[in-house]
C-alpha cells in the first residue's frame, strides 16, 4: 500500500530516566528503515526529556491520555497544548485500559479526539472489543459503535492525516497471544470498510490501521504480507531491544 508504516510504543505506567533514556538512545543509534514512522509514548512526566533525547528524524513523541480543556482547574489532567509545548506531536485516545479502569466511554474519547485535532495534536485511537464480544460474534458491531462518536465531531479530511487507527482485541493485551495475522487482517479489512462509508474509499485508503495486542520481535514479521495492517502499536516489548525488530519488521 502507499501508507506509511507506523509503530507506536506503548510504555504505559512504566518509566524512570534511567529507562527513557535507554529507550530513546536505543533508537538513535538502531539503523532506522527511513520509510517507517515511529511514534513512543512514555509517561507524561518524561516526555520532555524524550523529546529532547531523541535525534531520529523518524520518531516523535506522544502522550498517553490528554483532556477536553486546554487548562484550569481539572487537577490531575494532561493537556494537548503541554504536549506542544513540551514538542510531544500525538496523543493515544481510548486505550482499552482508559476505557475499563478509567470509565472513559466512546463519547469522552470523540471529544478528546476532535479536541486534539483541532489543537494540532494527531491522536493513535484505539479501538477493539472484549473477549465475550469476539465470542458472541459482535467484533465489528463494537468497533464501530466505539467510531461512531468520532466520525460525528472530526471532520473526513481529518481522518488519513491525523488519525491512526489502532485495532487492539482486549483479549491480546499483555496476555501474549496476539491475534493470528489473518484475524487481524479480516478484522482491520472490514474496519477499513466501515471507515469507508463514512469518509469515503478514496480517503478510508489512506487511513492507518495498526494491530496491538502482545505484538513483539517474534511475531512482527508475520503481519507483514497483511495489506490491512499497517503498523502496530506495542506495550510491553516496546520497553525491550526487540522494539527496534518491530520496526525493522517490514525490510
Ligand atoms: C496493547 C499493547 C499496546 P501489549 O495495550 O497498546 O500492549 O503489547 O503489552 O499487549
Amino acid at each position: 500500500s502507499n501508507r506509511t508504516f507506523f509503530v507506536g510504543g506503548n510504555f504505559k505506567l512504566n518509566g524512570s530516566k534511567k529507562l527513557i533514556t535507554e529507550i530513546v538512545e536505543r533508537l538513535n543509534n538502531a539503523d532506522l528503515p527511513s520509510d517507517v514512522e515511529v511514534v513512543i509514548a512514555p509517561p507524561a512526566p518524561y516526555l520532555a526529556l524524550a523529546v529532547s533525547l531523541n535525534k531520529s528524524k523518524q520518531v516523535s513523541v506522544a502522550g498517553q491520555n490528554t483532556y477536553v480543556k486546554a487548562s484550569g482547574a481539572y487537577t490531575g489532567e494532561n493537556s494537548v497544548e503541554f504536549l506542544k509545548d513540551v514538542g510531544a506531536k500525538w496523543v493515544i485516545l481510548g486505550h482499552s485500559e482508559r476505557r475499563s479502569y478509567f470509565h472513559e466511554d466512546s463519547e469522552l474519547i470523540a471529544e478528546k479526539t476532535k479536541f486534539a485535532i483541532d489543537s494540532g495534536v494527531k491522536v493513535i485511537l484505539c479501538v477493539g472489543e472484549l473477549l465475550e464480544e469476539r465470542k458472541a460474534g459482535i467484533t465489528l458491531s463494537v468497533v464501530e459503535k466505539q467510531l461512531d462518536p468520532v466520525f460525528a465531531k472530526v471532520p473526513k479530511e481529518k481522518w488519513a492525516s491525523d488519525i491512526v487507527v489502532a485495532y487492539e482485541p482486549v483479549w491480546a493485551i499483555g496476555t501474549g497471544l496476539a491475534a493470528t495475522p489473518d484475524d487481524a487482517e479480516e478484522t482491520q479489512l472490514a474496519i477499513r470498510k466501515y471507515i469507508a462509508t463514512k469518509i469515503g474509499e478514496a480517503e478510508a485508503q489512506k487511513v492507518r490501521i495498526l494491530y496491538g495486542g502482545s505484538a513483539n520481535g517474534k511475531n512482527a514479521t508475520s503481519f507483514k504480507d497483511k495489506k490491512d495492517v499497517d503498523g502496530f502499536l506495542v506495550g510491553g516489548a516496546s520497553l525491550k531491544p526487540e522494539f527496534i525488530d518491530i520496526i525493522k519488521s517490514r525490510q
